[in-house]
């Protein structure tokens, strides 16, 4: 079964069982008036349109049985996992660790840490708890891809420019298809966005593809076999 769709710098027809939905780092702190990134003076409205379109693509994968992974970013309480050199920036009182509105910043557990409620994972959803930008990075993602059998990736989240781009470089290294669902992704900044998706689709998919949501669970809407998350659960291949 194939997914096909508009995408650029070229349409696109990939494997539907070997396709992953993977959402990055929808967290409270990041995404929810009061919370860490309004503190820091952002306009979190700018994250927040991304949720809407994200949300019906989550439904179509969920209803077409994809395979549904999420991050979050954070460390432990003790931040034995945070290198001093990422702590150390900002004003000290909005360091990773130090008290924030909903709880100490980037740290697992924290109501801030958590994922957003319009987005939170279901039962057999893996999330990913990463200490860096990339997903890859002292994550046991790659494992869960190879296991699963998937070859390609629909990326989504936030921030463009930093955790997205970051992880689809990552998984462009190491071989994976990368399709980054353009208005379920967002930015801070409006001009990092346009930027980072254009990095990414530059020099005939230098980094990956670039897509509409629309166009994605469009071709969602065609399949339903539920064979990606077959293969998770040790189906055949
Ligand atoms: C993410 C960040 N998730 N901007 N983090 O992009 O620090």
């Amino acid at each position: 079964m194939r997914l096909v769709f508009k995408a650029e710098p070229q349409p696109l027809s990939v494997d539907f069982a070997r396709t992953a939905l993977l959402i990055i780092d929808m967290q409270r702190d990041f995404l929810e008036p009061g919370g860490f990134g309004e503190t820091l003076g952002n306009d979190v409205s700018l994250l927040k349109a991304a949720v809407p379109p994200l949300k019906v693509l989550l439904d179509a994968a969920r209803q077409a049985g994809m395979l549904v992974i999420h991050t979050r970013e954070g460390h432990r309480p003790d931040l034995t996992d945070a290198p001093p050199t990422k702590i150390e920036r900002g004003e000290p009182s909005m360091r990773i660790g130090a008290p924030g509105p909903m709880g100490r910043i980037l740290i697992r557990g924290e109501p801030g840490h958590d994922i957003i409620p319009e987005l939170y994972p279901i039962a057999g959803e893996a999330v990913i708890d990463k200490p860096g930008k990339g997903a890859f990075y002292q994550t046991d993602l790659q494992l869960i891809l190879k296991n699963c059998h998937i070859e390609n990736l629909l990326v989504c989240g936030v921030t463009t420019e930093v955790c997205v781009n970051t992880t689809v470089r990552e998984a462009n290294d190491r071989g994976y298809r990368c399709i980054v669902v353009s208005d379920c992704c967002a930015s801070y900044f409006p001009e990092f966005h346009e930027m980072g998706l254009k990095m990414i689709k530059a020099q005939g998919g230098i980094f990956g593809w670039v897509a509409d949501s629309e166009d994605v669970v469009a071709a969602l809407a065609t399949t339903n076999v539920g064979i990606s998350r077959k293969y998770a659960q040790g189906g055949a291949v």
